[in-house]
């Protein structure tokens, strides 16, 4: 007999994500037989930009999110730049690059050890770690200890990544210094000196606390590289210029097609957004964002998520860091929720090496910014990664003004709902197949979401309230 079982919300993530798992017997294993994930807030800022000035662009859609706004910022500049191109200063692509890498490291040791670790461990017996479910947790003792110290610690790497990026950002989050043409921070040598220390301390955690701790975790629960594949696809739009040129990348475009050899080339032109089992207005078939619609519809018969479904070619794609390992041929091993946490650790080292260089390349007395004109009329497309995967903004200058703008975020790529031929999003297929113990507690279902590192606040945005919110009072003034 099947049982439906509803993690809403799911914890430990950013923003609000339902799961909802149909748990069976299959072959004498408990096991999941389907899933929906679904986006329980609606996101408005497509619509928020409309009419209003086209540099305001990296402004508001870095509001979008906490966790990876300096992704936004960087692709709404790239779109403006596209659509009125500009000549951009090497100090410019190195400062964008620095900020950027120190995001990816604050938002990549957040999910290990803050979002993910409690899956694996049990913390102390005191909040913030309970109540939580008493399940299977084969770390005990002065491992699980350790652990839980490096929790801790693990707080401070976070902060140090964020006043390496504040160093020049001007302050994390929002950044307000990605501008079209450049960037608004000149490198000054005591600052280049103050990030190069902290990146120092990065690379020490990364290499002697973070990487260890994933490696015994995954020695612990090795049966993981084998649970949570997914359909196998895997994108990567590319970031971190290297040069001007725009290919030569720390991170490559590009995506592997299961069943298919090698490396495959990008076409942006293949991406769609059906909206079938999505609460927006159904379209005849699904549309290129350039094109892409906003037109709430809830309730929607069908309808069960504010994100849409993106699609390459009509097939879901799983995007994050370890489509980028794998496109970047620096990972091999496989697709699991294991496999995800190992190249999210080894990513974060490479960033931090690379931060090294850009540091030694800045030119303290060189230029930051070259004049940018606005547009009058103009299109443009901004695509790089964000920490969660490939992130893409289209925008469209009419008459001085943002006349079109369309934001498909890494999250509703891996969390999307099923499509307009039902095919199930990445998540809901990694899902399918999970084996659970104990129907109540599936602990293994939690282990296969937060693999993905899910941000519902950048799937989707501006609260839905239920007809059932009260309001509780906590405490009387
Ligand atoms: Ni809110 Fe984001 C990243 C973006 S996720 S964290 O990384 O864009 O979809
Ligand atoms: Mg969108």
């Amino acid at each position: 007999m099947a049982t439906i079982k509803i993690l809403d919300p799911v914890s430990r993530l950013e923003g609000h994500l339902r799961v909802e798992v149909t748990i069976e017997t299959v072959n004498n294993q408990q096991q999941v037989i389907d899933a929906r994930a679904t986006g329980t807030m609606f996101r408005g800022f497509e619509m928020i930009l409309q009419g209003r000035p086209p540099l305001d662009a990296p402004h508001i859609t870095q509001r979008i999110c906490g966790v990876c706004p300096v992704s936004h910022a960087l692709v709404a500049v790239q779109a403006l730049e596209q659509a009125a191109p500009v000549a951009v200063p090497v100090n410019a692509r190195l400062l964008r690059n620095l900020v950027l890498g120190a995001s990816f490291i604050a938002s990549h040791v957040l999910h290990f050890y803050h979002l993910s670790l409690l899956d694996f461990v049990a913390g102390p017996d005191r909040p913030p770690w309970t109540p939580r479910w008493e399940v299977d947790q084969r770390i005990t003792g002065a491992a699980a200890q350790s652990l839980v110290d490096h929790y801790v610690q693990a707080l401070s790497t976070r902060r140090k990544a964020h006043e390496a990026g504040a160093l020049f950002g001007g302050r994390m989050p929002h950044p307000p210094t990605y501008v079209p043409g450049g960037f608004t921070t000149t490198p000054r040598a005591s600052r280049i000196s103050k990030c190069d220390a902290l990146v120092d301390e990065l690379i020490a955690f990364i290499q002697g606390t973070w990487i260890p701790d994933v490696q015994s975790v995954a020695t612990a629960y090795s049966d993981y590289y084998a649970i949570g594949a997914g359909p196998e696809n895997l994108l990567a739009f590319g970031g971190f210029d290297l040069d001007a040129s725009g290919t030569n990348q720390l991170f490559g475009r590009g995506r592997i097609e299961a069943g298919v050899n090698g490396v495959q080339a990008v076409d942006v032109g293949a991406i769609t957004e059906a909206v079938h089992h999505s609460w927006y207005q159904d379209i005849s078939s699904p549309l290129h964002p350039a094109q892409g619609e906003t037109a709430p519809q809830h309730p929607k018969a069908n309808g069960y998520s504010w994100m849409k479904a993106p699609r390459y070619d009509a097939k879901p794609y799983e995007v994050g860091p370890l489509a980028r390992q794998w496109v970047n041929g620096d990972y091999d091993n496989g697709i699991s929720v294991m496999d995800r946490h190992l190249a999210r650790a080894a990513e974060a080292l490479q960033i931090a090496n690379a931060m090294k260089g850009w540091l030694a390349e800045l030119s303290p007395t060189g230029a930051v910014y070259t004049e940018y004109t606005v547009p009058s009329s103009g299109q443009g497309a901004g695509l790089a990664e964000a920490p969660r995967g490939a992130l893409g903004h289209w925008l469209n200058v009419s008459g001085g003004e943002i006349a079109h703008y369309q934001v498909v975020t890494p999250t509703c790529w891996n969390a999307s709902p099923r499509d307009e031929l039902d095919v199930l999003g990445p998540l809901e297929q990694a899902l399918v197949g999970t084996p659970v113990g104990d129907a109540d507690k599936p602990v293994e279902v939690l282990r296969v979401v937060h693999s993905f590192d899910p941000c519902l606040a950048c799937a989707v945005h501006v609260a839905h309230p239920r007809r059932e919110t009260s309001l509780r009072v906590v405490a009387n003034p």
